[in-house]
């Protein structure tokens, strides 16, 4: 197998045998975020394909989701930072119902490293809790990540909640249950304020960044 290959496989296999090295060699090749878009992501998105067929079962999956977390821990040292002052205050949370946060942990990643202070409320948070979090850290926007397809529907009932308590901050959405045009005709007139989605983490960042700014 090539180096790339092996790095799917150790997803796909759930096995962290010879991983470390591995990424090492990759870093020679590949930034950081090369490697986790790549091969790590392909080996996902074959665990998906595998697991959509009844070829794997939820253990197997999760010991995938295992590889995939101690791969990012160990990337994440040589992922540049910006040093610079905190640009913003994001809140982030996988949304009720669902315990996806491999992709919501990337972006905490990814916008921690480039200056905003992330408040990561976890995973199954409900709109109350996202409201109180709001209100108590005076954030200046929040992150929701869903990847089932009742996760979309669930980001609805957030943004209702959130309208009707009063809060109109800026909602940056993102995960494999949406798409740009569900965010625009199905989140967005449930809201006041902005409702913007992002296709992975780098676009998070950009949207953030252009929010700030
Ligand atoms: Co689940 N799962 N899973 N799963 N799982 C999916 C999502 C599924 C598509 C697999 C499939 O059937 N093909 C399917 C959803 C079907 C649907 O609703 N249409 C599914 C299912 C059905 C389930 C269960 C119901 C299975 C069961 O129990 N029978 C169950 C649900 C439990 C629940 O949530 N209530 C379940 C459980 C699990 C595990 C626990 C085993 C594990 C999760 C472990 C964990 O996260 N800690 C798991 C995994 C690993 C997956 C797949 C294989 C991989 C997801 C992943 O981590 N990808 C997934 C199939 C797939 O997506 N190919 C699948 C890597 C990650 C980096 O990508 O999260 O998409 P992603 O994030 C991306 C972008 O989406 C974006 O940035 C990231 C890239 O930079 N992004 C954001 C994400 N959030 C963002 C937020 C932003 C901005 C960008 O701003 C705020």
């Amino acid at each position: 197998l090539t180096l790339e290959e092996r790095l799917a496989s150790y997803v796909v296999e759930g096995t962290k045998e010879g991983l470390i090295p591995d990424l090492d060699e990759a870093l020679k090749k590949y930034s950081a975020l090369e490697v986790i878009n790549g091969p790590l992501m392909k080996g996902m998105e074959e665990v998906g394909r595998l697991f959509n067929n009844n070829e794997l079962i939820v253990a197997e999956v999760l010991q995938s989701a295992e590889v995939m977390k101690a791969s990012v821990a160990h990337l994440e040292q040589f992922m540049e930072k910006d040093e610079t002052s905190v640009k913003g205050k994001i809140i982030l949370a996988t949304v009720k119902g669902d315990v996806h946060d491999i992709g919501k942990n990337l972006v905490e990643i990814i916008l921690s490293n480039n200056g905003y202070q992330i408040i990561n409320l976890g995973i199954k948070v409900p709109p109350e809790q996202i409201i109180e979090a709001y209100r108590k850290e005076k954030a200046d926007a929040i992150g929701l990540s869903g990847l089932l397809v009742k996760s979309a529907q669930q980001m609805v009932v957030t943004a209702q909640d959130m309208r009707n308590a009063g809060i109109d901050a800026p909602i940056l959405v993102g995960g494999a249950a949406l798409t740009r045009k569900f965010t625009k005709t199905r989140i967005s007139p449930e809201y006041d304020g902005l409702v913007l989605y992002a296709k992975d983490a780098m676009d998070g960042l950009d949207i953030a960044n252009k929010l700030v700014d």
